[in-house]
């Protein structure tokens, strides 16, 4: 017991320090460091993958929309040229501990111009199982005066902008895009990182990919109301609709000897040992980054 203690403060000292070392690099071959994640390295659009990276699920959806948009058909909006860059290309998402982290790969930072210029929307979430985005991760302060960072508990959204939030099925197929109104119930910050990937799938447009952006975000899992959810959609849009990327995700049980000990019917802890048993269990979750989670 008292070996698995010591073991535990050494393991939570050694994820804090891990925690702190989020700042978002890619490595020269465009592998994102920490993730074990090289965007562009499966061609395939529309589906979602378990072997790019232990314990990652990655939804790909590069060159791709998951909405037939008039006159153009499954890709982001208006197509050619200008439709990429709106491309919300990949997302990559895994839980640390209490922190689920998502990896966004996108053509632009923040805003991208067709004839006007649009603003990346929130990171929307559903927790609860009800249709319907309980929370939202703030990705810009200017969408609505918001927190960026921060995770809302919503309270009003904000419809499309621009043209398709006249079209009732593009409309209703994206949902809301932003927070209005909310309170935030943890804040976390945003990295960003670019990377030229050139002309990954050999086609005919190689700098299509250049001037990639990747977004890191994160959520407190901790922060949300309720038990720990078992499953969690996310969904990202631009604010005119020119594409939207999202998904569901199974959240993991926590695992480590934090969970053993609530199974086994222990009464719970105080709460900054559940703090210090996370952060053991993260760090075990760490440890055995080599096993595939399929
Ligand atoms: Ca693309
Ligand atoms: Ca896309
Ligand atoms: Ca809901
Ligand atoms: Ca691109």
């Amino acid at each position: 017991m008292k070996r698995w203690f010591i073991f535990t403060i050494v393991m939570a000292v050694f994820g804090v320090a891990a925690n702190y070392a989020t700042a978002l690099s890619v490595s020269p071959s465009g592998e994102v460091v920490g993730w074990g994640v090289t965007p562009f390295v499966n061609n395939d659009n529309g589906v979602v993958v378990t072997d790019i990276a232990p314990g990652v699920t990655s939804y790909l959806q590069n060159d791709w929309a998951p909405i037939n948009y008039p006159g153009v058909g499954n890709v982001p909006s208006p197509g050619g040229r200008t439709g990429e860059q709106f491309d919300l290309e990949e997302m990559h998402v895994r839980v640390v501990g209490d922190e689920m982290q998502f990896l966004l790969v996108a053509s632009s930072e923040y805003e991208a111009t067709a004839g006007a210029t649009y603003s990346l929307g929130d990171l929307m979430l559903n927790v609860d199982g009800v249709d319907g985005f309980d929370y939202g991760l703030v990705t810009l302060m200017g969408n609505a005066g918001l927190t960026a960072g921060g995770l809302y508990d919503i309270d009003t959204t904000r419809g499309l902008q621009g043209a398709y939030a006249n079209n009732p099925t593009i409309a209703a197929e994206i949902g809301p895009w932003a927070v209005q109104t909310g309170m935030m119930v943890s804040q976390e910050d945003i990295d960003t990182a670019d990377h030229d990937y050139g002309n990954p799938n050999n086609r005919s447009r190689s700098w299509w990919e250049d001037n990639t952006t990747l977004y890191e975000f994160s959520v407190d899992l901790a922060a949300i109301d309720g038990p720990r959810p078992e499953s969690i959609d996310f969904q990202i849009a631009w604010g005119c609709g020119n594409d939207v990327i999202g998904g569901t995700f199974d959240v993991p049980s926590g695992g480590g000897p934090g969970d053993g000990q609530q199974t086994n019917g222990v009464p719970e802890p105080a709460t900054a040992m559940l703090g210090l048993i996370g952060m053991g269990g993260l760090a075990a979750r760490v440890g055995r980054k080599t096993r595939p989670r399929r």
